[in-house]
C-alpha cells in the first residue's frame, strides 16, 4: 500500500540507505530532485560561456590548454548532471527548454560578466571554490545517482580551484597594475560568490524538506560561513582584500563573521535581470536552434541502425 512505500522510504532516509533510480519515492522527493540536479546541470553548462570569453585572449598557450581543460569539464558535468536527472523521468530536451524559456533557474554567479583575465583565476579559486563546498556536502545526497555523479565532479572541481589560485597567486606576485587587475576582480566576484549558496536559512522555502529528505546535508548559511571560514587565510596570503568593512575573526565562535549580503541585487539577478542574464541565455538558445540538424541526423543514423539489427 501507499503507507507501507511511505514508511520503507522514511525508514531509509532515517538509516542513511541511498535511494536508487527504482526504489519508490514521494512525487515531491523526486519532483524536488529534478528542480535541484537540473539547475545544477544547467549552471554547469551556462558556466562555461564567461569562461569561454578569455579562451582567446589567454596570456600563454599553457593557461590557455588549462582553460580549455576546465571548461570541457564543466560540459561533462553537465551531462553526467542531466544524466542523473534523467533517471528521476524527466526528459533532457524538456528540463533543457525550460532553461531556455526562463522556467528553470541556473546559479546567478553566471550573469556576470568576465571584463579581465584576472576573472578566469578568480572564477576558478572563488566560484569552483564556493561549488566545491556545496558539491562535497552533495556527495552524501540521498538520492544515490546525484551523490555517485558529485565524486566526480567534486575531485575535477578541486582542480579548478587550485588552478585559480595559482593564477591568482601568479598575478599577486606580479606586476603593481597585475595586483590592481586581480583586487579589481576579487572586488567585483566576492559578493557574488557569498550569494551562490543562496537565500539566508530564514528566507530559504525549501531548505526544511530537503533536510528533512537528506537531499541537503547543511543549510545554506553553514555552508556560507565554510566557504568564508576557508577563504578569508587564502585572500591573506595573497595581500588582497574583500569589499566588506565588517569581515572580522570572531575569536569566541572560531569563525570570520561578515556583512549583509545584497539580497535585493540576489533576487533580481535570479528573476533574469542581471547584468548577463539575456547574453547567456541568448547564447545557449543560438547554440540549441544552430544544433538541431545534428540531433535530427543523430536520430535518423540510430533508427537506420536499429533497423538493420531488427
Ligand atoms: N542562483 O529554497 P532555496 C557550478 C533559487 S556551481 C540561482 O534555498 P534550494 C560549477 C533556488 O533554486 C553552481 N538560483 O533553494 C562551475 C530556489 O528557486 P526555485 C551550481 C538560486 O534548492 C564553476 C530559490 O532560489 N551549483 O556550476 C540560487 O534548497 C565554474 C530559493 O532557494 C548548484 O546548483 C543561486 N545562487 O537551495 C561551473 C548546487 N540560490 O527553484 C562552471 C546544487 C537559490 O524554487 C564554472 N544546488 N536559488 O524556483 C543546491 O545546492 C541548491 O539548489 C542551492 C539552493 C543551495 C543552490
Amino acid at each position: 500500500t501507499h503507507e507501507q512505500q511511505q514508511a520503507y522510504f522514511d525508514a531509509n532516509i532515517a538509516a542513511d540507505t541511498p535511494i536508487e533510480a527504482k526504489d519508490w519515492m514521494p512525487d515531491a522527493y523526486r519532483q524536488t530532485l529534478i528542480r535541484q540536479i537540473g539547475q545544477h546541470a544547467h549552471s554547469e553548462v551556462i558556466g562555461m560561456l564567461p569562461e569561454a570569453n578569455w579562451l582567446t585572449r589567454a596570456p600563454s598557450l599553457r593557461r590557455k590548454a588549462i582553460l580549455l581543460a576546465k571548461i570541457q569539464d564543466e560540459a561533462g558535468h553537465g551531462l553526467y548532471l542531466y544524466s542523473a536527472a534523467e533517471t528521476l523521468g524527466c526528459s533532457r530536451p524538456d528540463i533543457y527548454e525550460k532553461m531556455l524559456d526562463g522556467k528553470m533557474k541556473y546559479s546567478s554567479i553566471f550573469n556576470y560578466p568576465t571584463l579581465n583575465w584576472a576573472d578566469i583565476g578568480v572564477i576558478g579559486w572563488l566560484v569552483d571554490g564556493a561549488a566545491i563546498v556545496n558539491q562535497v556536502a552533495l556527495c552524501r545526497t540521498s538520492y544515490a545517482p546525484y551523490a555517485r555523479a558529485m565524486v566526480k565532479i567534486c575531485k575535477e572541481e578541486s582542480f579548478h580551484q587550485r588552478q585559480g589560485y595559482e593564477a591568482a597567486m601568479a598575478m599577486a606576485n606580479g606586476s603593481a597594475e597585475q595586483r590592481a587587475m586581480l583586487q579589481d576582480s576579487i572586488n567585483r566576484f566576492w559578493w557574488p560568490a557569498l550569494m551562490m549558496f543562496g537565500p539566508t536559512d530564514s528566507d530559504s522555502p525549501n531548505s526544511a524538506q530537503s533536510m528533512v529528505w537528506k537531499i541537503k546535508r547543511h543549510s545554506n548559511d553553514e555552508l556560507r560561513q565554510k566557504f568564508v571560514d576557508n577563504t578569508v587565510p587564502q585572500l591573506e596570503a595573497l595581500n588582497m582584500t574583500v569589499p566588506d568593512p565588517d569581515l572580522k575573526w570572531d575569536e569566541a565562535s572560531g569563525h570570520y563573521r561578515f556583512g549583509t549580503i545584497n539580497w535585493d541585487e540576489f533576487y533580481q539577478v535570479i528573476k533574469g535581470h542581471g547584468l548577463c542574464n539575456h547574453e547567456r541565455v541568448g547564447a545557449k538558445r543560438r547554440a540549441w536552434e544552430e544544433g538541431s540538424w545534428v540531433r535530427e541526423a543523430a536520430m535518423a543514423h540510430a533508427e537506420k541502425h536499429a533497423v538493420k539489427a531488427a
